[in-house]
């Protein structure tokens, strides 16, 4: 008998221990091969492998499971021209004036600067959205419990799955986004989190020599 409203975990699967290790060891393997790009290629994407792993997204935990997110998926080029203009504006105001140099510092490595132009290549935008609580028709509120957490966990599920398909991303986070509501229709009460850009990489396509922190670095085993 279940419990009401509840029903077996029929879904879960266990690997034996040496497919767990195995399997663990590629995943790792795979996903360290991750980088964040910024030189795009114009080629296609196709549609269903965005919402394919835009699925996959939405299975990440939530608060109270209520998926306080919503995904604007940009393929129009005037569009994402007007994305451009409205983002490299506010790059504008921050390299220039908003930006300590401290953060600038921090920055140097990467090469960034106001100019966007893979806004316009990359074949898509996500613009990703943070719902603090959901609105219905008649203008009732439910709160929404982590939504920044709950956002930040299904963006990271995505960029895995993007990338798991052959695909680049970059996590950009022009500064304020509010422009993004305005261009992609979104409510005011939906706060733009960030704005993914989604492609192949272009064939010339260079990134920084950065490192990651190694596991001794990050971890501490309390056994
Ligand atoms: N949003 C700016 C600046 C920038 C900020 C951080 I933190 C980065 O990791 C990278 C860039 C830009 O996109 O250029």
């Amino acid at each position: 008998m279940n419990k009401p409203g509840f029903q077996p975990l029929s879904a879960y699967r266990q690997l034996p221990e040496a497919a767990m290790i195995e399997r663990s060891e590629e995943l790792f393997e795979d996903l360290n091969r991750r980088r964040t790009v910024r030189d795009f290629s114009s080629q296609p994407v196709p549609r269903e492998v965005i919402e394919n792993c835009l699925k996959v997204a939405n299975t990440a935990p939530s608060g109270a499971n209520m998926q306080p997110w919503h995904f604007s998926v940009i393929s129009d080029p005037v569009i994402k021209k007007r994305v451009r203009e409205a983002a490299e504006a506010e790059e504008r105001e921050f390299y220039e004036h908003r930006a300590s140099d401290e953060w600038l510092d921090a920055l140097a490595k990467f090469g960034t600067n106001a100019e966007k132009p893979f806004l316009e290549t990359a074949p898509y935008l996500i613009g990703v959205f943070m719902q603090k609580y959901a609105l219905d028709a008649d203008g009732n509120k439910t709160k929404h419990y982590y939504p920044q957490e709950s956002v930040g966990l299904a963006t990271g599920m995505l960029i895995a799955a993007l990338h798991q398909c052959g695909l680049a991303s970059l996590t950009h986070t022009p500064s304020p986004m509010g422009f993004l509501n305005q261009i992609c229709g979104r409510p005011t009460h939906e706060r733009a989190f960030l704005l993914l850009v989604v492609g192949f990489p272009a064939d010339d396509a260079q990134v920084p020599v950065i490192k990651r922190k190694t596991l001794g670095d990050f971890v501490t085993f309390i056994e």
